[in-house]
């Protein structure tokens, strides 16, 4: 008999398996749907853990839902287009398209060396013609339906390398990452989809997600920020324009001290007063250059400066001043606040600092002190005071009270506000689908009529990092005829974000190469939604809000028949890996590679000597605590790196490598191995009929139910796959220390074994099935079901003790009652000989574990 060698057997079964076509998705049949997806990967160039735990997951899921009888559609795509590609090309001379093409092929034979059930003719990558002509024919779908739009935007701009650069090229000091210049913020016109049209339905339809951890949906819900409260409307003393502000506490109205404008406010120069301009206008090219982040960040002191104009609360008559300060953000809102210090921490704040008057309107209880100042902002829900005829009611019934008074006095309205704001797809940059428009002096912005896509991104480009994106700088790529009226017009030069190319490659996969449209809605409403969704909780919030968005949308227009596209959510924990750490090193230096650390038990920093500290962290290339997928399927197999995955963490949570527990799987594998191999198949048949079964062969029995049932519930609802990987391990000891090894149970339960452990280790499990003399794939068999009768116990094991001290066991029905079971151990010969002649006091019995004897 043979050595478990899996090296040989993984490559046998990976090329028989695709000769075979056994991961083709099977269509037309009467087979349930299952959709099974992972995030498809970025093409970095090689496959990290971190992809191998996502894809094994994802790949038992499908696998164990093919053996329950689903027809399954487990496909693979890459996420191709990006700024890497292009920077390689600035850095490196090499074209985005043939690093990009390079590293497909590479990780693909890397995705196909782990034996994962893809379905290889999906594929699909978003940087490809026959790709993005679809990603562009959508954008025009969005177009036509008024969903997108032009306006001007700021800009990264790099004043050295005159460039725009996008987000991930600025490092945290606000630098670009080549010329090393401070970024400055540049108006641009640009592209926006209207996602908050669908505020409100992306929001509310959470709740159609039960399958989705709740921290996520908390994420999206709090990204939305859907918020109730009142616009109000404040006069401009000696001007025909009010200031209107959005407020979710209109019961604090009678409290406001001030009216403050965010510094783009269009008003903010026009209520300046003639003395106060300069300053004004100072202030204000202060704050343009200062981030979002920066100027709400809770720890800085508001900046502002009275404008010297005046406003008009309405509710009280009163004249109160307009201020202009940096902690109002022109995108929120009105761009407007009214200032109530007494109720609000951050008016609070900057009252103090400014000198400002603080007045009380809401207090904790009807008798509290209503006219002295208060320590600090009371923002709880209390009575009114000191607000006219509001007086006296609560805080909640004055929301609505005052603002139904507004409505009335036409200066204010009930408003719901979002957070959430229009979604910029524009990027100055090559790597990406070009906008499908073609702008005319005649006619404006005019669409790339249908038949003309794809817009093709053209080739032959230079690359420097400097002046105009590249697509700009191409003069016969942007000058061409207007589609309508023929004059001279320009293309659009700006590509789309990738996320949109992402926000809908789940739709493609199910009709991934349809030449004539973008999917034929009745194979895509076929597959969809996707039942499993498994990826990374970096994408809780955009890559999941905007494909709800995008298929929203495609509903709209009547392509799609659902509403949401992910049924089920699984965010999978991540890897870590051990890792250094120099206490006395600061910054990047602090972390030591683990390949620099010569004694792991006695870690030392290489070029110090200091004793290193040990952790575990996320593999990442700065810490050098990574392991590579390579290395572990060389050395083991990759059945071995599925099942220690699997099995050393709930695929939610965060995964420790650990070469002891690696190799603890590798071992389990090999007992399994020779299990399997050491028995010889009997001509009898199994037997169902378990009375005429011995107890070793019931017992036995009853391990192999077990094990079915506990694995098959372990992958409902939440997958367990470590439970279900240690209901293997348990069933693998029944057997070996079976001792009725040449009874047909035992053989049921060395097939048993084999087929629950196909969708784990899928390549050990087939070599084995062969070897037990079938000829189908295991990976075609169904997968077992549990028989009921087989998993109740009919003898236990009772313990009898005397004065509290074992003093034997005896077998016993399992359904005895206490009574009976007293019976039974009276009866017993045992007891008999230790209670002769002596008086019981006590008797306990313990159903279904003991009778102890108390003795005189
Ligand atoms: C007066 C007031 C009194 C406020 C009070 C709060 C407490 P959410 O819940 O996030 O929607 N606000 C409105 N627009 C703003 C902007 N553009 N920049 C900065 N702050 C803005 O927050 C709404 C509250 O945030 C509004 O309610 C407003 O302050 C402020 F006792 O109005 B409030
Ligand atoms: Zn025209």
């Amino acid at each position: 008999e043979s050595r478990y060698n899996p090296a040989a057997i993984e490559e046998k079964w990976q090329k028989t398996w695709t000769e075979q076509g056994l991961d083709k998705t099977i269509t037309d049949s009467n087979k349930p749907k299952y959709y099974a997806l992972s995030m498809f990967p970025y093409p970095s160039g090689s496959l990290h853990m971190g992809h191998v735990r996502n894809y094994t997951i994802t790949d038992v899921i499908a696998r164990i839902k093919r053996m329950q009888g689903y027809r399954v559609l487990h496909p693979m795509g890459w996420d191709a287009f990006g700024l890497p590609a292009e920077n390689a090309a600035i850095d490196r001379g090499i074209p985005p398209a043939k690093w990009t093409y390079e590293n497909m092929a590479q990780m693909q034979q890397q995705l196909k060396r782990l034996g994962l059930s893809i379905d290889w003719d999906c594929e699909l990558a978003t940087c490809s013609p026959d790709y993005y002509k679809w990603t562009q024919w959508i954008f025009l779908q969005f177009l036509k339906a008024g969903l997108a739009y032009q306006e001007e935007a700021a800009v990264n701009w790099d004043p050295i390398d005159q460039t725009v650069v996008a987000n991930e090229q600025v490092d945290g000091e606000g630098r670009s990452w080549r010329s090393g210049a401070k970024v400055e913020r540049k108006l641009l016109r640009q592209w926006f989809l209207k996602i908050t049209d669908y505020a409100e339905e992306l929001l509310n339809d959470l709740n159609k997600l039960p399958g989705w951890p709740e921290r996520v949906k908390l994420m999206q819900a709090n990204w939305i920020g859907k918020s109730t409260g009142a616009y109000l409307e404040f006069p401009i003393v000696g001007m025909e324009e009010k200031i209107g502000v959005y407020t979710t506490r209109p019961d604090t109205v009678f409290g406001v001290s001030y009216v403050v404008l965010a510094p783009e406010h269009p008003l903010t120069k026009r209520v300046a007063t003639q003395e106060r301009e300069a300053e004004v206008e100072a202030f204000i090219q202060e704050v343009s250059n200062q981030s979002e982040l920066e100027r709400t960040a809770e720890d800085k002191p508001k900046r502002g400066i009275p404008t010297g104009g005046k406003a008009i609360n309405p509710f009280t008559g009163e004249e109160i001043p307009i201020w202009i300060a940096d902690y109002v953000l022109y995108e929120y809102g009105t761009g407007a606040v009214m200032g109530v210090p007494a109720h609000d921490a951050r008016d609070f704040k900057f009252a103090k600092e400014q000198n400002l008057p603080i007045k009380v309107v809401i207090v904790p209880q009807a008798e509290a002190d209503k006219d002295s100042t208060p320590q600090a902002a009371y923002t709880e829900p209390g009575i009114v005071v000191n607000s006219g005829q509001f007086d006296g009611i609560t805080s909640t019934d004055a929301k609505s009270a005052i603002v139904e008074y507004a409505e009335k006095q036409s200066f204010g309205k009930a408003r719901v506000q979002y957070r959430l704001r229009d979604w910029l797809i524009s990027r100055q940059r090559y790597w990406g689908a070009p906008i499908p428009v073609i702008h005319c002096p005649n006619c404006g912005t005019v669409p790339v009529p249908e038949e003309d896509l794809p817009v093709q991104l053209p080739e032959n480009v230079e690359f420097s990092g400097r002046g105009p994106s590249p697509l700009a700088k191409l003069e016969n790529w942007v000058n061409v005829p207007c589609p309508t009226c023929g004059t001279p017009a320009k293309r659009e030069t700006d590509t789309m974000d990738t996320f949109i190319d992402s926000s809908w490659y789940f739709l493609r996969f199910t009709d991934a190469k349809n030449e004539q449209q973008v999917f034929d809605s009745a194979k895509t409403n076929d597959w969809m939604p996707v039942d499993q969704y498994v990826g990374g909780i970096e994408h809780a919030i955009l890559h999941l809000l905007y494909s709800r968005f995008f298929t929203k949308v495609l509903r709209d227009r009547g392509l799609l028949n659902f509403d949401e596209p992910f049924q089920r959510l699984l965010t999978q924990g991540m890897v870590q890996g051990l890792t250094y750490l120099n206490p006395n090193k600061s910054g990047k230096d602090k972390w030591i590679p683990s390949y620099l650390v010569s004694n792991p038990n006695d870690p030392r920093d290489p070029q110090t000597g200091e004793l290193l500290q040990r952790l575990y962290a996320t593999m990442s290339k700065s810490k050098g605590n990574g392991v590579a997928p390579e290395e572990v399927i060389s050395k083991y197999g990759v059945d071995t790196a599925r099942m220690f995955i699997l099995f050393k963490a709930p695929p939610e949570k965060d995964l420790e490598w650990d070469e002891a527990d690696v190799e603890g799987q590798f071992r389990f594998l090999n007992r399994v191995w020779r299990l399997v191999t050491d028995f010889t198949p009997q001509p009898r048949k199994v037997s169902n009929r378990q009375t005429q079964l011995s107890k070793a062969e019931k017992d036995l029995r009853r391990a192999i139910h077990i094990a079915i049932k506990e694995a098959t519930e372990d992958m409902e609802g939440e997958y367990q796959f470590n439970t279900a990987v240690s209901e293997l391990m348990k069933l693998s000891n029944a057997l070996a220390d079976a001792s009725c090894k040449e009874s047909p149970i035992y053989a049921e339960g060395i097939e048993t074994l084999v087929v629950l452990l196909a969708p784990f280790a899928p390549h050990i499990s087939e070599e084995l099935w062969q070897q037990l003399g079938h000829n189908e794939s295991v990976h075609k068999q169904a997968w077992i079901k549990y028989d009921e009768s087989a998993l109740v116990a009919d003898e236990i094991t009772l313990v009898i003790q005397v004065n509290g001290k074992k003093r034997a066991d005896l077998q016993v029905p399992a359904q005895a009652d206490k009574a009976e079971l007293e019976k039974y151990a009276r009866e017993s010969e045992i007891v008999q000989r230790f209670i002769e002649g002596k008086e019981i006091k006590k008797v306990i019995v313990v159903p279904g574990k003991l009778v102890n004897f108390v003795l005189g």
